[in-house]
């Protein structure tokens, strides 16, 4: 049973290679920005708190977030394994992660980190927005945003798993299949 984080910024790959992993793992993904989008397009309560946030590139406020993944850890599917794509992304989010966990009385087992530099990420975001549509990728200050919120929110939480002994950090260019392949290289170890 494998419990993990897959990190990285807007276009490195998590969400791809989140679905791969979790075909070979037999564990389920969840993936908050898929649960966003999800409630967005039903028109849910959820989706109207978080749709201004994740249009601009902003991440949804603390209090939201963290009440939905609890939710979700709770569900049946999870209890043999998930891998969180997407949660946490600031040290706030890590505390309340830290927090579900021992609640659940379990613990995490390895934290992915798909590394692509900037120019890679945004020519992919710019391709996904012309096949999907999606209104966070179509708007450049948007992308913009969300990669910036990388830098200052996300990177110095990962830094909190590496000094936990979890991170382990594949490189997310080239071939899809490629990537996979560093991944489940790493993971096997
Ligand atoms: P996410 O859904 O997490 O969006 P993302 O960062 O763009 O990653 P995604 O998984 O979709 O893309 P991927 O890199 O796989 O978040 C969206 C929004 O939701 C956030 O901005 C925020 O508002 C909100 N949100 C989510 N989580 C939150 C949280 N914890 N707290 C607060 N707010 C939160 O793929 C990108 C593209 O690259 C794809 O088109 C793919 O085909 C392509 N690609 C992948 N690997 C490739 C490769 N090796 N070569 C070429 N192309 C590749």
């Amino acid at each position: 049973m494998t419990r993990m984080l897959i990190v990285g910024p807007a276009g490195s790959g998590k969400g791809t290679q989140s679905t791969r992993i979790c075909q070979d793992l037999g564990i389920v993904a969840i993936s908050t920005g898929d649960i966003f989008r999800a409630n967005i397009k039903g028109g849910t309560e959820l989706g109207r708190e978080a749709q201004q946030y994740v249009d601009a590139g902003e991440l949804v406020p603390d209090s939201v977030t963290n009440r939905m993944v609890e939710d979700r850890l709770s569900w049946d599917d999870a209890a043999s394994g998930f891998l969180l794509d997407g949660y946490p992304r600031n040290r706030a989010q890590v505390t309340a992660l830290d927090e579900m966990l021992e609640r659940l009385d379990v613990s995490l087992d390895v934290v992915l980190e798909l590394t692509a530099d900037r120019e890679e990420l945004i020519q992919r975001l710019k391709k996904r927005a012309e096949i999907e549509g999606r209104d966070d990728d179509a708007d450049e200050d948007a992308i913009r945003r969300r990669l910036e919120l990388f830098d200052t929110e996300t990177a110095p939480m990962i830094a909190e798993y590496e000094s936990r002994g979890l991170l382990r950090r594949v490189d997310g260019l080239g071939d899809i299949d490629d990537v996979t392949a560093r991944i489940m290289d790493v993971l096997k170890d």
